[in-house]
């Protein structure tokens, strides 16, 4: 079974087991664009992805790099704070787990906190980020992820709210004790379990 129809079944049992709506959502369609500031243009010819901090050497890869790695395709729903999810995405890019594997990861790292260009930040456990349906997504339908939604590169980590999911990546700071990223610093919650309704920290 490939990994496509794998997170088709997961999407069926889910159904079957519970809501497939998480707590205080609402469904669309169209597929909103969310940005803190401008969309940064940013060509696959000069796209860099720096892997820093708690890794025996900091590595820079480039767009050959990434697509070096096994291609993978996830069909998943979407669920942003501000209450919209969307059912059914199609992504297709490079599994995170993969890039992590290749980066010699110190064991005291437990936290990755996530770069955007454009200086988004956002921070979750290394755990996370090594299940299945988590990837550095460069396509969405089929088609290049448009720059509004993060082309050429972001990452997807579909079970938790989308701010975890930085537009525009280039670059995992490993660290050891979990720290705050943009919106965290701003009162979003640490972790973001949509299920949870983690949707605000401790300041709220
Ligand atoms: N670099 C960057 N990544 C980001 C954001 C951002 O402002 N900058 N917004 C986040 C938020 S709050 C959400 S809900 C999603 C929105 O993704 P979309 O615009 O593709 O719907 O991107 C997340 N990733
Ligand atoms: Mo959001």
């Amino acid at each position: 079974m490939g990994l496509f129809d794998k997170a088709r079944s997961d999407t069926a049992s889910k159904d079957e087991g519970r809501e497939r709506l998480p707590p205080g959502q609402v469904t669309t369609e169209k597929w909103p664009v969310l940005t803190y500031g401008e969309t940064p243009l940013i060509e696959t010819k000069d796209w860099r992805f720096r892997a820093s901090g708690l890794v025996d050497q900091e590595q820079i890869l480039t767009w050959d790099d990434l697509l070096a790695f096994p291609a993978v395709r996830i069909v998943c729903d979407m669920h942003c704070v501000t209450r919209w999810s969307k059912f059914d995405n199609a992504f297709e890019g490079v599994r995170v787990r993969d890039l992590l594997a290749s980066l010699n990861v110190k064991p005291e790292a437990r936290y990755v906190m996530v770069h955007g260009y454009g200086g988004y930040t956002t921070n979750v456990p290394l755990t996370d980020l090594m299940d299945d349906d988590v990837l550095l997504a460069y396509k969405y339908d089929g088609k290049p992820l448009e720059p509004d939604h993060g082309g050429p590169c972001r990452l997807l980590l579909p079970k938790l709210y989308l701010w975890k999911s930085a537009k525009w990546v280039n670059g995992f700071e490993l660290i050891e004790k979990d720290k705050p990223g943009f919106w965290e610093r701003a009162g979003y919650h640490m972790y973001g379990d949509p299920w949870k309704e983690e949707r605000h920290g401790w300041s709220w």
